[in-house]
């Protein structure tokens, strides 16, 4: 069995021997750094591949992406004898909990005024609690990730709403589905979390239509892809004051180019898309799972539905 490896920003080799490791007892395995022009390979583990890569390796069973997202893989033509395959959690959807979570806390406990008051002004002061019931927090994307950030959120006690495309039930969570209650789900919202897939139909549905349906005084959290978000509509919303702050993990350019507005607005918190990580060892793990089960004619969890495109 031939492994191919090709990764953008990351390093080949540990991912290599873990798999050699995982796999070893496999007969004729060979597991490499892919090349141009290298032999075909059996299965490929990606990060954003190019499309010389795809097109070179015509005949792979599935490739593994190591990321959640898989937007970059949809944007390129896969034939349809190659199944794309996600991983199922590894590990994120715990991290993306505590993301989002610190991030809803810290906006509602308005940690970063105290820190102000504190450090800044060398205050000592009191703000009024806020009121829970008045920040609805709304969660766009209720897969893997998006139900368990709901699922924290609700154990904080928060009023969490869910919005997906096709209709879901969690738990506490009150549930839209569907462009035809998108309108209905961020009106009532006043904290706003995207973990939506990025696809044709969500790419800039964060835009000042949208935005301004939240409850006023808005704050939104993007975890998901930059391409979700307008930009220059977010930062129109918060000169107006509809929207009050932002948490922004991700960015329509990475890393978030010099000079960009983001940089200078004190209002949105900034960080490297660094959310949920992937970890190495229980990807490796599971993606050698996934190739044993395959091998056995097995169906394996995380398949993408090219025509949804995630
Ligand atoms: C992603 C990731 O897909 O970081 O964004 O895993």
């Amino acid at each position: 069995m031939h492994i191919t490896v090709t990764f953008q920003g990351t390093k080949p080799e540990p991912w290599i021997e873990g798999l050699q490791a995982e796999l070893a007892d496999l007969p004729a395995l060979t597991i490499d750094a892919w090349q141009p022009g290298a032999p075909p390979a059996d299965y490929a583990v990606v990060w954003t591949p190019s499309q010389q890569f795809i097109d070179e390796q015509s005949s792979l069973k599935a490739i593994f992406n190591i990321g959640a997202g898989v937007d970059a893989l949809m944007a390129l033509r896969i034939p349809a004898t190659t199944a794309v395959v996600r991983l199922d959690d590894t590990g994120m959807s715990v991290q993306m909990a505590e993301f989002v979570t610190h991030a809803v806390i810290r906006h509602f406990r308005e940690f970063a005024e105290y820190d102000a008051d504190m450090r800044i002004a060398k205050k000592w002061s009191y703000r009024k609690p806020l009121n829970r019931e008045d920040l609805p927090v709304g969660v766009m994307g209720l897969g893997i990730l998006g139900e368990r950030v709901a699922r924290a959120l609700k154990g904080f006690e928060y009023p969490v709403r869910g919005w997906s495309r096709s209709p879901k039930k969690i738990d506490g969570v009150e549930c839209f589905s569907g462009m035809e209650q998108l309108d209905s789900f961020l009106a009532g919202t006043r904290i706003l979390v995207c973990l939506l897939p990025l696809t044709t139909e969500t790419e800039n549905i964060l835009n000042r239509r949208t935005l301004s349906r939240l409850l006023p005084g808005a704050y939104l959290i993007n975890v998901a892809r930059g391409a979700h978000l307008v930009e220059d509509d977010l930062l129109a919303l918060l000169k107006e004051g509809h929207l009050t702050g932002a948490a922004l993990d991700v960015f329509r350019k990475e890393p978030l180019p010099p000079g960009h507005p983001f940089w200078d607005e004190p209002r949105i918190t900034l960080t490297p898309h660094t959310s949920a990580r992937t970890l190495r060892d229980e990807s490796i793990r599971q993606i050698a799972g996934k190739i044993r089960a395959l091998e056995a004619g097995e169906k394996v969890a995380g398949v993408v539905d090219p025509a949804k495109g995630y």
